[in-house]
């Protein structure tokens, strides 16, 4: 015979596979459009939750904030469903009804692929009433509704892997973007372990506040120019390709303490934004340019200097001769090579609005400065290994960083020694990152090893340590080598 608390457990793994069952047939039915409730419940966390929470997870999970994002709200959506399950039998069906209108009104906040994942709420809702009024019992009954659920998990990941690969061959057929023919070279070639001199697109960090990349047909995206302009522009991405140039610049994002990887350098492709608004024409008091994405994330940019052309500023519209890949910014984005990446420009670029300053960001609303934040001289170490002309010396290496003035020199020290100068390699261009080396003679044991930068405008690397929030990190990285 069950005793009550037997029956109570047993329910409760019964009302987590009904869970497992309603979310699995939610991402399904929104997956027919590329939608997703989880990628919405995420994005609405993400939205909501206090700063103080979104730094923690960023330091704790690096770059699988994404993939602990989506676990989190995965294991929210079981716990709710427990929660409703122990209800009284009556009340189950009107709490999954709240949960799934509360997801509803969420998707259709989101301005992308909002109609399949309202859909995909309903019948997620449908399946965990339907489930819940009379939970399953024994372990046969919920294995059946959990293997439900896996199999809807299935068919969802299915339906958004061919819109990706679709999405994916929409872009190959847009051909070249600017011409990466020669391999840029900087004379460093030959040091293994050595980040690459140019980033590919696949191994470049990904920042946003998104789950998942909206996905833009090109055939009909345009990016408009307009608010407080004269003359309204509406550019096709060949359009855009027409008046693009080349430029080498490393992404920064703010987030990047020393040492990290959320920093790459590309070969952008890119529309300078002082062309754009001489032919638009700004209004006097169009004293911002905002950048916005499809999705509503905005960031926004004062309009004097890069009209004067003082900060370089550009839509860019490819990365290493290629079009821009769907997970940084397709079709097009802004860069303001030496500013952040959160201060920078927004990435799927739909439009470009001219407004004063009566405008307020995505991250002001959240408790960041206006800004704009420019990047801080940084040094990373990628390689210390025994040094090959001598038998007793140490090669230490890495990339440096000072946008957009550029590396003026680096420096390595070990412990609380002088500052050694390191070789550097061939720049670039002065906003990208720039290679360096140097060969120290060091006596067996343990030694510690630390690099700063000093920038073309004079400004030397802090030492001191500063959390990313809330303008940005310093200090040294600082690793620990054995002779
Ligand atoms: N639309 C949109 N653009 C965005 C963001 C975002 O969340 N949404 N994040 C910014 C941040 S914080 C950074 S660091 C850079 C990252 O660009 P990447 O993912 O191509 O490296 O994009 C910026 N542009
Ligand atoms: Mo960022």
């Amino acid at each position: 015979m069950l005793t009550n608390g037997d029956r109570k457990r047993g329910g409760g793994v019964g009302a987590a596979a009904v869970g497992v069952a309603a979310l699995g047939v939610g991402e399904a039915v929104a997956a027919t459009r590329g939608g997703s409730l989880i990628d919405t419940l995420g994005r609405a966390a993400i939205d909501a939750v206090p700063v103080p929470v979104v730094e923690a997870a960023v330091a704790l999970f690096g770059r699988h904030d994404k993939a602990a994002t989506r676990f989190g709200i995965g294991v929210g959506a079981l716990a709710a469903t427990i929660g409703v399950g122990g209800l009284p039998e009556r009340l189950r069906t009107p709490a999954a009804a709240v949960f799934g209108a509360g997801a509803a009104a969420l998707a259709t906040r989101q301005p992308t692929r909002s109609t399949s994942t309202v859909a995909g709420a309903v019948a997620a809702t449908g399946v965990l009433a339907a489930g819940l009024r009379r939970r399953p019992r024994g372990m046969r009954g919920a294995l059946a509704w959990a293997a439900t659920g896996a199999g809807m998990f299935v068919a969802a990941h299915t339906l958004q892997h061919d819109l990706d690969r679709k999405q994916d061959n929409d872009i190959r057929r847009i051909g070249p973007m600017g011409a990466l023919g020669v391999v840029p070279q900087d004379g460093l070639e030959d040091e293994p372990g050595l980040s690459p001199l140019v980033t590919a697109a696949r191994r470049m960090y990904v920042a946003d506040v998104n789950l998942r990349a909206p996905r833009i047909d090109p055939m009909h995206w345009r990016l408009s120019v307009t608010g407080k302009v004269a003359h309204p522009l509406r550019l096709s991405l060949p359009e855009l390709a027409e008046d693009a140039v080349e430029f080498d610049a490393v992404m920064v994002c703010l987030h990047n303490h020393a040492g990290a990887d959320r920093a790459g350098n590309g070969r952008w492709f890119g529309v300078p934004l002082a062309d754009l608004l001489k032919h638009a024409i700004p209004e006097p008091d169009a004293t911002r340019l905002v950048t916005r994405a499809v999705d509503g994330y905005t960031i926004s940019l004062p309009v004097e200097p890069l009209r004067s052309g003082e900060w370089p500023g550009y839509v860019v519209i490819g990365m290493n001769g290629e079009p821009l890949t769907p997970a940084h910014g397709f079709p097009a984005r802004v860069f303001v090579p030496g500013l952040y990446g959160q201060y920078t420009g927004a990435k799927w670029l739909g439009e470009l609005e001219l407004s004063d300053d009566s405008h307020v960001d995505y991250w002001w609303r959240r408790g960041w400065p206006a800004g704009p934040l420019w990047v801080a001289p940084q040094a990373r170490i990628d390689v210390t290994a025994p040094g090959r002309a001598a038998a007793d010396s140490t090669t230490i290496a890495g990339v440096a960083w000072a946008p957009p003035h550029g590396v003026a020199g680096v420096e390595v020290r070990i412990g609380e020694g002088d500052w050694h100068p390191a070789e550097l390699a061939t720049e670039l261009g002065p906003a990208a990152w720039r290679r360096w080396r140097t060969t120290l003679e060091l006596p067996p044991g343990e030694h510690r090893v630390q690099a700063r930068t000093i920038s073309r405008s004079g400004e030397v690397q802090q030492g001191r340590h500063r959390t990313p929030f809330p303008t940005g990190p310093s200090g040294f990285h600082t690793v620990t080598l054995q002779v």
